[in-house]
This record gives structure tokens, sequence and C-alpha cells, in this order.
């Protein structure tokens, strides 16, 4: 099998426009050089070649990008902004992005290899939403009046709390959907009156740069939305210890998360971590296993398998186990792997030549310690990063294919008997963020749903996230929540205020 590369032809001209500009980083209003010469490229994916240069940012790059972010929370245009404002200013946002959503989806499959077509309806689809949902919080944001009686004899009080910004945000983003996660970072922020220092990937920046674009045409003040380019160990790390930034949002990977926590802790900030998965699917024996598999394959091999979400642990009630292993394995066949620009790709590159060695590294580990391959297991000849959407089978609980998170379009298949085995086997590793259960018995369902530890409980279905849900890890997968109330919790401060009457 062979797959081409994407066919610049089908760009559109804004995304022509954007890609033959000099990339910038965002601070305030100005788009600025690096104060030290030095950049990074820009690879696509589907043919290894270069797309573009990207300026590395320095500390001293983070320095001013933080200290104009600062300055912006008390900035009387943003800082005394009524709610209403903020929400109506979030709604334009929402409408500019609308407007480009097709150039945006385009730049994803540029950068991270996903059809355009995913990235436009899907991501972009959820960028708009979480804006749009979160835009309805400004003029909720109420603190409460408390009835405190004489707590000083004959001296009484009125009190009550009110919320306030928690104040400059460091966002730190991942490569496999950055688009969308930059998003849940921004839309908070926005929300609750903060301002925002984003430090995208270095491996996947480009629709996060035009993000910020649309933001200043969207009249969001400058100052606001800030976003400096470079490495996670040079840039990213100084966005950690920077003392004005009050709080970190980062997701990536458990290591570089347990790092960024550790920094965080010498100027106390609050941290909200989101740190991938290995993400259970229990099938029961009463499942539709037509739906479940279609579901299963697109839970797993969606987005080439780089999603934190992605269910890939699969676990099969005995009586089924052979056909529900057939059915996926089906699936995954019939999935059109190619190029994201390529109208009919379902299935793109993985993000980098890296990333696809660690990938056939799992697999190759997997198949060492006595798994077998249903379908998939290679790498696709081609000038890009392609493997074959994969099934193992015979594999154990305790391999690292099963225990470690490959972030990759592979699946492992085990049986069980009884609901207590397949809650153990599901609960059985270090993450706990997301989990599948199909199966059309409501009672085994509410029976199986208390036993999960993760974050997130999907029932015959595949995972989206939606802005009104929070969205995290149990154990190793994480601390706190993105999306939903949640979030906003995470972005403002309780201030209780007592004043004396008499
Ligand atoms: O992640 P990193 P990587 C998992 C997935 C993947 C693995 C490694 O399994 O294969 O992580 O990916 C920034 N201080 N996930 O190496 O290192 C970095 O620049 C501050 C799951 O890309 O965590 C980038 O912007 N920042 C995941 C971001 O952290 C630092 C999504 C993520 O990079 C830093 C992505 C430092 N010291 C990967 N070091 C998910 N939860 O969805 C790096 N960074």
């Amino acid at each position: 099998m062979n797959v081409m590369a994407n066919d610049f032809n089908s760009l559109i001209p804004d995304t022509r426009r954007f890609l033959e500009q000099e990339m910038k980083h965002l601070i305030g209003d100005n788009w600025v050089k690096s104060s030290k010469s030095g950049s990074f490229p820009v690879i696509d994916p589907s043919s290894g070649s270069i797309l573009t240069e990207i300026p590395k940012g320095t500390s001293q790059d983070i320095d001013e990008a933080v200290q104009v972010a600062n300055a912006t929370l008390n900035d009387p245009l943003w800082r005394d902004m009524p709610p209403a404002s903020r929400e109506k200013l979030m709604h334009r946002f929402a409408d500019l992005i609308e407007g480009h959503a097709e150039e945006l989806g385009q730049l994803e499959a540029l950068d991270v290899g996903m059809p355009s077509v995913v990235g436009q309806f899907v991501e972009v689809g959820n960028v708009i939403e979480t804006l749009r949902y979160m835009a309805g919080w400004p003029t909720k944001l109420n603190g409460k009046t408390m009835d405190i009686g004489e707590p000083i004899p004959e001296k009484r009080f009125f009190a009550y709390t009110k919320r306030e910004p928690v104040g400059v945000v460091g966002a730190i983003i991942p490569w496999n959907v950055p688009l969308m996660i930059a998003m849940w970072k921004i839309a908070p922020t926005l929300a609750t009156g903060c301002t925002i220092v984003i430090k995208p990937s270095e491996v996947t920046p480009l629709a996060t740069l035009r993000l910020a674009e649309l933001a200043l045409d969207a009249g969001i003040p400058p100052g606001v939305i800030n976003v400096v380019n470079g490495l996670g160990n040079e840039a990213g790390q100084a966005l950690v210890e920077h003392p004005l930034v009050s709080k970190i949002s980062f997701t990536g990977s458990v290591a570089t998360g347990k790092l960024i926590n550790k920094t965080a802790t010498d100027t106390l900030k609050n941290v909200t971590l989101e740190l991938g998965g290995k993400s259970p699917v229990i099938v029961l024996d009463d499942a539709d296993l037509e739906k479940a598999s279609k579901g299963i394959s697109m839970g797993i091999f969606g987005n080439t398998g780089q999603v934190c979400v992605a269910g890939s642990r699969l676990y099969i009630q005995r009586r089924v186990f052979d056909e529900a292993v057939e059915r996926i394995s089906k699936e995954a066949r019939s999935l059109k792997v190619g190029p994201g620009l390529h109208p009919e790709t379902k299935i793109g590159p993985l993000v980098s030549k890296d990333h696809r060695d660690k990938v056939i590294s799992y697999i190759d580990a997997g198949l060492k310690s006595g798994a077998e391959t249903i379908t998939g297991g290679s790498v696709i000849d081609g000038p890009g990063y392609y493997i074959e959407p994969t099934v193992l089978s015979n594999v154990s609980q305790s391999s690292k294919v099963v225990q470690e998170e490959i972030f990759g379009p592979v699946i492992t298949a085990i049986p069980f008997d009884d609901l207590d085995e397949a809650a153990h086997l599901a609960n059985d590793t270090s993450y706990g963020l997301s989990s599948y259960i199909w199966s059309q018995n409501i009672q085994r369902v509410h029976q199986l749903v208390p036993k999960i530890r993760a974050g997130q409980v999907y029932v015959n279905s595949t995972p989206f996230p939606h802005p009104a849900m929070p969205m995290g890890g149990y154990k190793q997968s994480g601390i706190g929540r993105d999306l939903g109330e949640e979030a906003i919790n995470h972005y403002t401060e309780h201030k209780s205020v007592v004043i004396g009457i008499n």
C-alpha cells in the first residue's frame, strides 16, 4: 500500500495567505520576532516537507508577554468591561471563527494531519460551541450573601462573596487537537475577565496563531490573548516559572505534567493538568455489536488515535469476543488512510516521524510479548508518517501495549467473564481519563458506571467533548477539569467580604 502527500492546489486563498506570511509571536497588539534569533520548522506529516518556520521564543519573550497580560488585567477597558459586553465580544469572535472554519480546518489538516473536514466541522465546530457556551457565563458569575449572625457580641455584619478573575493564565497546548484545546483555555479566560499567555505546541502551532489574529480582528482588547511560540523546556518552562502567572492550564503528557506541577509549586500557582489516558471500552454480551463496532472504531482510529480520550483497551464479554473483534477489525480495514486535504481521507498520518516510530515500537513490543495482529500493524509506504489502523489480540493485561498510552491507531482486545472482572480490568492502569460501555441492558450499565474510576463514562457512544460537560481525569490522568462550570471555577477566585454595619 502506498499513500500520497497533501495536494496544495486544494488550499483556499486565505490558507495560502496565512502560510506565506512570516510567523511571529503576539504580544499585546504587536506581532513580534523573538528576542534572540532561532526558529524551528513546522512539518507537513503527509510528506515530511517544511510548511514554514516558527520563531523560537525565549524566557525574555515570555516575560514581555506576561507583563503585558498582567497590565491588561488592570486596564479599565478590560477590567471594567460590563459582563454583557464581554459576552457580545465572545459571540463576535465565534462568528468570525465560523467564517474562517474552512481555513482553520485546512491549517489543522496541514499541521496535525487530520482530515480537513474533521478539522473544519468537528474541531472548529467544538471551538465555536465552546466559545458560545462560555459566552453565557460572564453575566452569571455571581457571589452569595451570607447571614453570619453576630460573630462578635452586639456587632452586626453584612457578608458576601464575589467572584474575581484568577489573573494571568499560562496555557500550554499539545499537538493533537491544538485549536480545540487552545479554545478550552481561551474561552474561560475571556468569560472570567482573566488574560492569557499561550505557548502552543512546537509541533503544531499554526492554527493557534491564526486564531489569535482573528481574536484581534473580533475586537478582543490587545493584551488579553498573547501567544509566544517555543520549546517546552525553554518558553514553556519560563511560563510556568513566571511569578506573575497565577494559573497554569496544561494539556499534554504525564511526565511533563508532573514536572510542571513541581515547578509551579515554587510560586504556588493554581494548576490544572489534563494528561491523557488509556481508556477502557467494555463491550457486554447484550451490546448492539454493529453500532458498537462502528463507534469503537471511530473512538480509537479518529485523528489516528492521537486523542487523549481514545478508547484503546477493549474488554469484550467472552460469548461475543470473536464476533466483536472481527467486526471492529473489519471497520478498521475499511477506513481510507490518506493526507488530510484529500476529500476521501478518514485517517491521516501520525503527527511526526518520531511519533510514528514510537507507535511502531509499541506494536513491536506487543508482538514480542505474544500479541497477535488481527489487522494492521505496519507502516504504510509513502512520503508521510502513515500507519495501518491496528487491532491486537492475545495481549496480557500487564503488557506495555495495554498499560501505556500509545497515542496511535492501536487497540488491544481482552475477554472477560463478569462485570466485576470488567471493572477490575478497566481500572487496572495508572490512568483514569475516559471510559466506554456498550450494552443494551440499563441495569448492568448502572451497576458498572459507579465502579469505573474515570472522569468520563460514555455509554453506547463514541467520545465527543461537550462544552457543558467537565473534562478531565482521575488518577494520573490529571488534576482539575477543562470545560463546564468546573472550568469557570478554576479561572476565578472567591473573595469573602465582611462589612461591619454598626
Ligand atoms: O508531550 P509534552 P509530547 C501524550 C501522548 C504523547 C506523549 C508525548 O502519549 O505521545 O504525551 O507527547 C510543552 N515546561 N500526550 O512530547 O512534552 C510542549 O512544548 C512547560 C497526551 O508532545 O507533554 C507542548 O507544548 N511546557 C496529550 C506541551 O508541553 C513543556 C496530548 C505538550 O508536550 C515542558 C499530547 C516543560 N518542561 C501528548 N516540556 C493529551 N493529554 O491529550 C514540554 N512542554
